[in-house]
């Protein structure tokens, strides 16, 4: 039999040199802007390490914050990681220097271009703001800090004048440029749209920023690698303002797998790094989130376990123990004659066809939903594999 995924894969139509799409991720800066989060340093720094140890290429946190954050972002630089660190602030000189400050080799500059914020949040003219961005840039750069300048609320900008900043930026000596979907109002064929029109004025490296409000952010985020960007910003759970963006989790597992982009990922870290936010921030990820929900890899209607039992793959895109997740199967009303059976060889008990089809009968007349779970674990996965 071919795997599984074959047919699927066809229909996915990958690259046959697939590019390598680099990860951003910002649990540290947009994740801090998640209702209810506030890390000490000293968690701060281990985010870090463990996001540099998954392999992501780029960690954003932002020292302007408070004296605790550029402290943090202090530290954070001086460890050497792989990752690069980027230092985020506001497009202003003031703000860069603080990222020089810091030590930093790369920060992060965003300014609101359109026409709301430029008339209710930043109170400028538009060429105030072409100037002002020019300046940063050019700032960064006398300075030597490679710089990527955010086109804050750009989906939503005079596409005429979001041209002509990126333009300007470019011709500043910017390293890359963030085009985000800040409110989450675009859908996949509208930022495909909107990162086509920047890849088609300039040739700076893209970054795709993008909002949940509507639940479409990964879903752009692929959309725009598909128009040009080759880097995808995220944080672990998708925590941000509001909503937030792409989950590290979703996100890393589409590369690797969907897109058969290359990359160093440790995805069997992907649990852990769900479960260190969930210790740090008291948020839980809700149980059917994809990757590293609890339900992830729950196995409950009859016919599921039966065909569980003998394959999992019949149930499962991808095993859990690539994600650092746990395959369990649920045992009540649904189970049905083989899941029942399967229960009563656990319990040591002799299974004839008569004996489970009189304890599946006793499950769904209990009434009582789901009565136990059992991880399958991988002791009953090798008797299983090695059986075929
Ligand atoms: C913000 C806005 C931002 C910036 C994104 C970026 C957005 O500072 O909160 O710097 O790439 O969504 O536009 O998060
Ligand atoms: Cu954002």
């Amino acid at each position: 039999m071919r795997d599984p995924n074959y047919y699927a894969d066809m229909y996915n139509a990958y690259d046959k040199e697939p590019k390598k799409i680099k990860v951003l991720d910002s649990t540290l800066r947009e994740g801090e802007q998640h209702p209810g989060v506030s890390f000490t340093n000293k968690q701060r720094i281990q985010i870090a390490w463990m996001l540099d140890y998954f392999g992501v290429d780029q960690i954003e946190i932002s020292p302007i914050v408070s004296a605790a954050h550029k402290e943090a972002t202090k530290t954070i630089i001086k460890q050497g990681l792989r990752a690069d660190i980027v230092s985020h602030g506001r497009a202003l000189k003031e703000d860069v220097d603080v990222s020089i400050d810091c030590g930093a080799t790369w920060c992060a500059a965003y300014l609101g271009i359109s026409d709301i914020h430029l008339r209710d949040k930043l109170r400028i003219s538009r060429q105030e703001a072409l100037d002002r961005a020019i300046d940063t840039v050019e700032h960064a750069k006398k300075h030597g800090l490679k710089i990527r300048f955010t086109v804050e609320d750009g989906s939503r900008a005079d596409p005429e004048f979001l041209v002509s900043v990126c333009k300007a930026i470019e011709g500043a000596g910017v390293d890359r440029i963030s085009l985000p979907d800040t409110v989450g109002i675009l859908r996949p064929i509208g930022m495909y749209n909107f990162v086509k029109k920047v890849r088609s004025i300039v040739s700076v490296p893209l970054d795709a920023h993008v909002h949940n409000d509507i639940g479409f952010a990964v879903a752009n985020a692929f959309a725009a690698c598909e128009a040009g960007v080759d880097q995808i910003h995220t944080t672990i759970d998708g925590i941000g303002e509001r909503i937030g963006i792409p989950p590290l989790a979703e996100v890393a597992v589409a590369l690797t797998y969907l897109y058969k982009s290359p990359n160093d990922f440790r995805l069997d870290m992907l649990l852990d790094l769900s479960r260190l936010i969930e210790d740090y921030t008291t948020i839980q990820p809700y149980d059917s989130k994809p990757i590293v929900g609890s339900s992830a890899y729950k196995h409950k209607a009859g016919t599921h376990l039966a065909a569980i039992l003998r394959n999992p793959a019949a149930y499962e895109p991808i095993p859990p123990r690539a994600v650092g997740n746990k395959r369990r199967i649920v045992f009540g009303e649904l189970a049905g004659k083989t899941g029942a059976a399967y229960l009563m060889s656990l319990l040591g008990l002799e299974k004839d066809e008569e004996g489970a089809k009189a304890v599946a009968a006793g499950l769904k007349g209990l009434r009582m939903g789901d009565l136990i779970e059992i991880p399958l674990e991988d002791r009953l996965e090798k008797k299983i594999t090695e059986k075929d």
